[in-house]
């Protein structure tokens, strides 16, 4: 099967979008008629750029039991047989790189140079290195079985960089998959099925199926072995209820207002980069965004004006221009959402500084100071690009403030004492804490959350182990002497 262009130009992904006109759902390794459609845009243009099948509880169903009919013999099949098939995903990516990267841009609104520099090569990085895991699965979790069949709903930030993180853990482990895509930003999940076919994964071992939460819900319905989840707090708690009593396995990776403390002794340039990386990547759309900076009173001011200046420096503009540090925000509705969170915590006292709206899905960067504990600023999940500004006068007053939240995703620690950063990093309650840095993934680092922000460990060895059934205990009585 074709499986796109080997280029970085736009029109010529617009060519592959029209030449497929509406996509079917990917099932049994061919897609199937489209069914009733619904558009996916371009967020920064507001452009129609596919029609994509709405999945019914049928279209589930009939996924469901095309993973469960290949479940058997990929299971069976040696890790190194699996291996190749990962490999081969992972080196086809590569060779389109910069068409799903042009791809995946124009469908969430994320700027090009994040999309070819970070999402893309992070996702070819977990399909090898889960070809790696492929290989050793069985000498390293002896005795450990697949867990069947794996439903997995993925949320629209990162698209193609959480297909990765589901899909290439579940077939090493030797499960198969059934993956919905998010609403907004379907298209790199189904340019990938193509690439399953192009490189003749067996039918069956990944099937997608397109639709929005009703779809979902759908899945986590059906008489799949395990359901993977990334996603709103909300949508996440319905599910871990729904599978209550169950018996079947849920992972669920949920929303964050992380901290991003400064020391007094943390290099302050670096760490106005930090915030760059942090909430003013992807829009702020990140569920691990150090969403909250606690900066200490005594270089308070100073960081500020620093982080000040550099935020006037990022450009607001259309993604796929590579001079663009802030795209578009992936949807009008969760743009209403931005502002509406934004004028809860004006109204309650804390003043923006920046963070306007533009024509668009657009917002510029911004963050909100003078801003009270119980503000809902301070609260909820903004998920745009703005951070909350606050201070803080000791070390145990950081570890207070930074742990002040239902959430514990991730916190990044700035200091230049090892010391300073790695005691507070181990009083913060959260699945990561980044000292010196902030959003940095590897395949092989296990991501995940505690509390509010869900259980089960993606990526490295935990990652794994969430993907498989654990070996029966076998209890032998001692023989009878004699
Ligand atoms: O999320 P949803 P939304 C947070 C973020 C954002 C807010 C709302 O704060 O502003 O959630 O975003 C599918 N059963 N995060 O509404 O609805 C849905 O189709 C099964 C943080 O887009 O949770 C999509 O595929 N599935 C987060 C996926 O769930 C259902 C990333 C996520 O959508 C379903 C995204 C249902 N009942 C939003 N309802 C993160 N952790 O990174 C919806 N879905």
């Amino acid at each position: 099967m074709e499986y796109g262009p080997a280029t970085e130009d736009a029109s010529a992904v617009r060519e592959w979008l029209a030449a497929r006109g509406s996509f079917g759902h990917f099932i049994a390794g061919r897609f199937t008629k489209p069914g009733d459609t619904f558009a996916t845009r371009d967020p920064s243009t507001g452009e129609e750029l596919a029609q994509v099948s709405q999945g019914s509880s049928r279209d589930v169903a009939k996924a469901v039991r095309a993973a469960r009919r290949a479940a058997r013999s990929w299971g069976a099949m040696s890790g190194h047989d699996r291996a190749r098939f990962l490999y081969a995903i992972a080196r086809t990516i590569q060779k389109r790189e910069r068409f799903l990267s042009v791809l995946e841009t124009l469908d969430n609104g994320k700027p090009i140079r994040e999309s070819r520099d970070i999402d893309v090569p992070l996702v070819v990085r977990h399909f090898y290195h889960h070809a790696g895991w492929a290989e050793l699965a069985a000498s390293e979790f002896p005795g450990h079985t697949p867990l069947g069949v794996c439903g997995q709903i993925i949320p629209w930030n990162f698209p193609l960089l959480m297909l990765a993180w589901k899909v290439a853990p579940a077939l090493a482990a030797g499960n198969t998959v059934v993956l919905k895509p998010a609403e907004y930003t379907p298209l790199t999940a189904l340019a990938f099925a193509e690439i399953c076919a192009h490189v003749g994964l067996p039918a069956g071992v990944v099937n997608i199926v397109t639709g929005d939460g009703e779809t979902g819900a759908a899945l986590v319905g059906s008489p799949v072995d395990k359901i993977a989840f990334t996603g709103s707090t909300e949508v996440g708690r319905g599910i871990a209820r729904a599978l209550a009593g169950t018996g079947r396995k849920l992972t669920l990776e949920l929303g964050g207002k992380s901290p991003f403390v400064v020391m007094p002794d943390a290099d302050l340039d670096a760490a106005v980069e930090g915030v760059v990386d942090s909430i003013w990547f992807n829009q702020g759309q990140v569920c691990c965004a150090g969403s909250r900076i606690l900066v200490a009173e005594s270089v308070a001011e100073r960081f500020e004006t620093l982080l000040h200046r550099r935020m006037e420096k990022l450009r607001v503009g259309p993604p796929l221009d590579k001079s663009t540090d802030i795209g578009a925000i992936v949807d009008p509705v969760q743009k209403d959402r931005i502002l509406s969170i934004l004028g809860a915590a004006t109204r309650e006292g804390a003043v923006l500084v920046g963070g306007q709206p533009q024509q668009g899905c657009f917002i510029a960067p911004g963050y909100l100071k003078n801003i009270a504990p119980a503000n809902p600023g301070m609260r909820q999940e903004i998920f745009g690009p703005i951070a909350t500004l606050s201070t803080f006068r000791t070390p145990d007053e950081a570890v207070d403030l930074a742990n002040n939240t239902a959430y514990g995703l991730a916190a990044s620690v700035w200091s230049e004492s090892a010391t300073v950063a790695t005691d507070l990093a181990a009083k913060i309650r959260a699945g990561v804490v980044w000292v010196n840095c902030a959003n940095i993934f590897d395949a092989g680092a296990p991501f995940g959350g505690v509390r509010d922000s869900g259980y089960g460990r993606e990526g490295g060895r935990e990652g794994m182990l969430d993907y498989l059934a654990a070996p029966a205990a076998a209890v032998v009585r001692d023989p009878a002497p004699g």
